[in-house]
């Protein structure tokens, strides 16, 4: 992506639609097959966040993230990593996503070029802030609870996406936390671009992951 520029805010609006977020302990089935079979299903957007207790390390978790590189690279959808901005760039990934606790946004742009650059916000300064940075999408939430981050912060409903609306933010945004088909389709009327998911498609056995992604997929609006 490094002689074609920044991604435009139509495009990155298209691959935040239905965007896997996965790591080795969210998954019932073998990580690469649960990839294999969202992307089957339709999966617009894949983010490698291998995190928390039983997570791999080192060689092992190099080990996966490419081999989920390479699934993603043979679907032709862009593949980004959380936090680690060391591993994107050793790696060639599409891109990285930071938290508010992970290395300045500004710092993560200038590190990593034109590749995607997602920051979770959970306020307008935040966001504003992010936006300043060098963000080409925002990842907000958790829009309802989650299982599957232990730190998150408090749950902020879809009203939160219809206020930074609202106050004129007009970056990419995904909604994150707890969001299921039956809740995508509100997520998206609040003001998402689209929803992220991690257990609605990783917590289940490999042969329904397929039909759960496009069912995500219908409630957001993709046919
Ligand atoms: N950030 C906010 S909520 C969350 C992250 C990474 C976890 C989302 O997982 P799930 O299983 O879709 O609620
Ligand atoms: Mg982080």
């Amino acid at each position: 992506n490094g002689s074609s520029g920044r991604i435009s805010p139509a495009r990155m609006r298209e691959l935040l639609r239905m965007y896997l977020v996965i790591g080795s302990v969210n998954c019932f089935a073998e990580p690469l097959r649960v990839v294999e079979e969202a992307l089957a299903g339709g999966v617009t957007l894949v983010q490698f966040r291998e995190k928390g207790p039983g997570a791999l390390t080192g060689d092992a978790r190099l080990a996966l993230a490419l081999q989920l590189q390479a699934a993603c690279r043979r679907a032709e959808v862009p593949f980004i990593i959380n936090d680690d901005v060391d591993l994107a760039l050793e790696i060639g990934a599409d891109g990285v996503h930071i938290g508010q606790d992970d290395e300045a946004a500004d710092t993560a742009r200038s590190r990593i070029g034109d590749r995607l650059l997602g920051v979770s916000a959970h306020t307008a300064e935040e966001v504003r802030l992010a936006d300043r940075q060098g963000a080409d999408y925002l990842g907000i939430g958790p829009i309802y609870p989650t299982v599957s981050k232990a730190d998150a912060h408090a749950v902020q409903g879809p009203g939160i996406l219809r206020e930074l609306r609202g106050q004129g933010i007009a970056l990419p945004m995904v909604g994150i936390g707890g969001i299921t088909a039956a809740l995508a389709g509100e997520v998206v009327s609040a003001g998402a671009d689209g929803v992220a998911v991690i257990s609605a498609v990783t917590a289940m056995p490999a042969g329904e992951i397929r039909t759960a992604v496009q069912r995500i997929r219908e409630q957001v609006g993709i046919r």
